[in-house]
């Protein structure tokens, strides 16, 4: 029917996860079952902006802690236009990260906090479902060693876990915890009962901003 939107729908969690491996197989997933789905993941490191936060996150860079975020911030507004877009033509995206990760990530550095790191986010399309995948540092150390980009210490993880926590209290966004460690079947059949859920509810209402 003409006008049905699709929904926004998130993953978000520390490294080791599953989140892409998820994202991936819930796109196949809802495509297969008849719901049109797309994938998309930030930092989307294929524009301009995103060259910059590539070549930060490889080590090959430095940027002004502020100036990253503020990137970070830009590289989801410039897919805005797309991301309305594929929503109002009844697309459901899968994100791989998005402003949730652009706070913790940030909030967890030396005096940045909380309240300064959404600022710039404030406004972008506000997820209809931000699914939380979440498994204990010694669970995701199992899964094999970090990566050599930068964040990627246990020590970090750990501050970043913790900005989540707080980051979840917010009840004006649709948190979903996920226990990350349980097998990747299990792991995928709860995301997919609450992505089809929240694509039927979603598809009457309008887009909504985020902490707004
Ligand atoms: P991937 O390993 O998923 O490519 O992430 N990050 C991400 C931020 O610091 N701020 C952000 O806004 C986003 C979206 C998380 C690369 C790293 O970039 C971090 C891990
Ligand atoms: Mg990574």
């Amino acid at each position: 029917m003409a006008g049905r939107r699709g929904a926004l729908i998130v993953l978000e969690g520390a490294d080791r996860a599953g989140k892409s491996t998820q994202a991936k197989r819930l796109v196949e997933v809802l495509k297969e079952r008849g719901y049109p789905a797309e994938g998309m993941r930030f930092p989307e490191r294929t524009t301009e902006i995103g060259r910059l936060i590539g070549s930060y996150l490889e080590k090959k860079s430095n940027l002004e802690d502020h100036t990253v975020h503020l990137l970070f911030s830009a590289n989801r507004w410039e897919q805005v236009p797309l991301i309305k877009e594929k929503l109002r033509s009844g697309v459901t995206l899968v994100v791989d990260r998005y402003a949730f990760s652009g706070v913790a990530f940030t909030s967890s550095k030396k005096n940045f906090s909380l309240h300064w790191c959404k600022q710039p986010d404030v406004g972008l399309p506000k997820p209809d479902l931000v699914l939380f995948l979440d498994i204990s540092p010694e669970a995701a150390a199992k899964r094999g060693d970090f990566g050599n980009e930068r964040y990627e210490t246990s020590a970090f993880q750990q501050k970043v876990h913790k900005r989540y926590a707080e980051l979840m209290e917010d009840r004006s966004l649709n948190w979903k915890v996920i226990d990350a460690a349980q097998t990747m079947e299990e792991v995928h059949s709860a995301i997919r009962q609450l992505s089809e859920d929240i694509i039927q509810e979603a598809k009457d209402q309008p887009i909504g901003k985020l902490w707004l």
